[in-house]
């Protein structure tokens, strides 16, 4: 089998005004979406986070993608490899977010060459992957400080004639209040067994009132996590995560790097993750090395793939620590390939993250996955057992042209907001 076509298509997905350390999410979240096409006619789908500065690089890609057999992925990866300078994670610096673009690369290819494989055998992806250990993928709830407003065409305005959590998705939630009347429309809607606050936007003492209404609210029987992004000192990792010790199902990412990580570890009684301080294979030994964090939340995005994510979940359990996964604003491909690596990974230790209740449009024929009682059960069909509802993929496509963004950036979007602010690396 040959691969005889690429298309790279960026879209953009409207997007509520979401806070974060970063700043606020625009009106519209950028993705591109990947097919590769084969001589026999089979056409293999991915998608990735947009960028202007990724789709040039898979661009370039092409060179080596086409004409290569995507039944070889050890092969065509090999290709990649010696095509591309390898990038190292260190290249984030303290920038808000991982800044590698090659790796993206690696992993829409991955992605499509698994879904191409899984329709010519008639498998799903997960078997390619190993084999399904469950059917029914856990996603937990993924809370936000936001702004009032919908996004997307409706910008900041919010929809008078919606209910239930299309209302609510579209209220403002600043105060502990808030963040509780969002957990609870977000559950009564997806019925997710877990949840995660988004923080890093506010003092960490707001942050923390925040995760104690929520413990009240919802006991202990629903398990919580926070995320300030890195943002604060070890002292104050330290100082808040022991007020959080009986709260915290895992802390995510308080401290910036892996040595502030690992003192964090040292001095709170919770289990620590990370996306950000050990986030390639190259990290790995320093995450060894330094008893960085418990748990390893990978995105096959950023780790290079899906078989990539397979082979840290191998890690992990060498290394006897937790398994699970990162979310960015994502659209039905990234969810079903999220949810064959959940259905194929043995030791997926907690539920995944996911960004998805926040958007509303759809780019895959049936619309908008279902997540029932907090999961999403493994697609049917063949290979990702996805495919493109091409009207859907071209009304995004216009959504990129018009709306004028080439790479994600939260800082401008906070300025309309609050003249002047700056991200930082470290606030408190
Ligand atoms: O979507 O605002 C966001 C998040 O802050 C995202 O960019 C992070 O990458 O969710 C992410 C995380 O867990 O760090
Ligand atoms: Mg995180």
């Amino acid at each position: 089998m040959k691969i005889v076509e690429m298309r790279i298509t960026p879209i953009a997905l409207g997007d509520p005004p979401l806070l974060n350390a970063a700043g606020l999410h625009a009106p519209f979240a950028l993705r591109t979406v990947v097919e590769l096409v084969t001589d026999c006619g089979i056409t293999g789908l991915a998608e990735v986070p947009g960028s202007a500065a990724v789709d040039s690089v898979l661009e370039e890609s092409r060179e080596v993608v086409i004409g290569a057999d995507p039944l070889h992925w050890n092969r065509m990866k090999a290709s990649l490899e010696a095509h591309f300078q390898p990038e190292s994670s260190a290249s984030r610096g303290d920038a808000p977010w991982d800044q590698r673009k090659v790796v993206q690369v690696f992993s829409a290819i991955d992605v499509a060459c698994l879904d191409i494989a899984g329709k010519a055998f008639n498998v799903p992806v997960a078997t390619l992957l190993g084999g399904i250990v469950r059917e029914r993928v856990p996603y937990s709830a993924y809370l936000f400080y936001k702004y009032e407003g919908a996004g997307g065409d409706l910008a900041f305005n919010t929809d008078p004639n919606a209910s239930g959590w299309a209302a609510a998705r579209q209220r403002a939630a600043l105060d502990p209040e808030g963040i509780v009347e969002q957990a609870k429309a977000m559950v009564a809607e997806f019925g997710f067994q877990s949840i995660k606050l988004k923080g890093g936007v506010f003092e960490p003492e707001q942050e923390v009132a925040a995760l104690k209404a929520l413990r009240a609210a919802f006991g202990p029987k629903i398990p919580l996590r926070y995320d300030p992004n890195a943002l604060w000192t070890v002292e104050t990792s330290i100082r808040w995560g022991r007020e959080l010790e009986d709260v915290l199902e895992y802390f995510e990412d308080p401290a910036r790097g892996q040595e502030s990580m690992a003192q964090v570890r040292r001095s709170v009684k919770l289990p620590l993750a990370t996306n950000m301080c050990t986030t390639s294979f190259a990290d790995l030994p320093g995450s060894a090395r330094h008893g960085s964090e418990d748990i390893i939340l990978t995105d096959h995005h950023y780790w290079g793939g899906l078989h990539a994510s397979m082979e840290l979940a191998s890690h992990c359990r060498t290394f006897g620590l937790g398994v699970s996964m990162h979310s960015n604003n994502h659209a039905g491909i990234s969810l079903a390939a999220m949810t064959h690596l959940g259905a194929a990974m043995p030791n997926l230790s907690y539920a995944l993250d996911t960004h998805y209740p926040w958007q509303w449009e759809e780019i895959i024929i049936g619309g908008r996955m279902t997540i029932e009682d907090g999961c999403v059960t493994l697609p049917s069909g063949p290979g990702l057992g996805v495919e493109l509802d091409r009207p859907a993929l071209e009304r995004a496509r216009q959504n990129y042209l018009r709306c004028g963004l080439k790479e994600r950036d939260d800082e401008p979007e906070m300025q309309k907001k609050v003249p002047g602010w700056k991200f930082k690396a470290t606030r408190w």
